[in-house]
């Protein structure tokens, strides 16, 4: 089904679920190239989320602040390649909302462990807004958070589980959101981590 969370943002349960295996895959091949990793943000913190990339474009942030690189800061090398898997659930997904045509060229993979959490925040690096966001979970649940174009809005709570996908475009591409911390609920396929990877349209 299609749950609307937005005007332009939809739920799509359990979408990526017939795709699990190769998708875990791609996340493999993905993290032996370019390792997890907790990077630092610009006001000194240390994120609890461990993060990779894929894809011509990856999203880094350090001292300095936040960009999109081609270069993996950590290993020196361009990021890997977007696994075909990724590409072509974001497509279906994308379209099935009411994006069709979307190629994205960015792809930033979150791994949370128990007490991760992501705190309200806009994605406003990518040079495209038109484009919609596809993000895909898998393992453990959480409860994203859904706010609105003011840090202040009121944030509606969405639970996300293994195999949902969520597409958010348009009207709904700069809203604020986050991820609260993720309780310790081992999945039985993936134990105590929530996988996050998210498609985007960067460059
Ligand atoms: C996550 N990741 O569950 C979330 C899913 C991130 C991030 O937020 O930046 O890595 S993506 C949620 C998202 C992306 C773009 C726009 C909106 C939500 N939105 O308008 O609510 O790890
Ligand atoms: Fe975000």
């Amino acid at each position: 089904g299609r749950e609307q969370i937005g005007p332009q943002s939809f739920v799509l349960r359990g979408f990526a679920l017939a795709d699990t295996d190769a998708l875990l895959h791609g996340v493999d091949t993905v993290t032996a190239q370019s390792p997890w990793r907790h990077m630092q943000t610009p006001g000194g913190y240390t994120m609890s989320v461990a993060l990779t990339n894929c894809g011509e474009w990856g999203w880094t942030t350090d001292a300095h602040g936040y960009r999109y690189a081609r270069i993996d800061p950590l290993t020196g090398q361009p990021w890997p390649d977007l696994p075909a898997a990724f590409e072509r659930l974001a497509q279906a997904a994308a379209q099935e909302a009411g994006f069709a045509g979307f190629t994205p060229d960015a792809c930033l993979v979150n791994r949370y462990e128990p007490g991760a959490r992501l705190s309200l925040h806009q994605d406003k690096n990518e040079r495209d807004f038109d484009a919609p966001i596809v993000s895909v979970s898998l393992g453990m649940p959480a409860l994203f958070l859904f706010g609105g174009d003011d840090r202040a809005d009121k944030a509606a709570r969405v639970p996300l589980f293994h195999g949902d996908v969520v597409v958010w475009g348009g009207v709904d591409r700069l809203r604020y959101h986050g991820v609260l911390p993720v309780k310790d609920a081992p999945h039985p396929r993936l134990g105590s981590q929530r996988i996050n990877f998210t498609l985007r349209k960067a460059g």
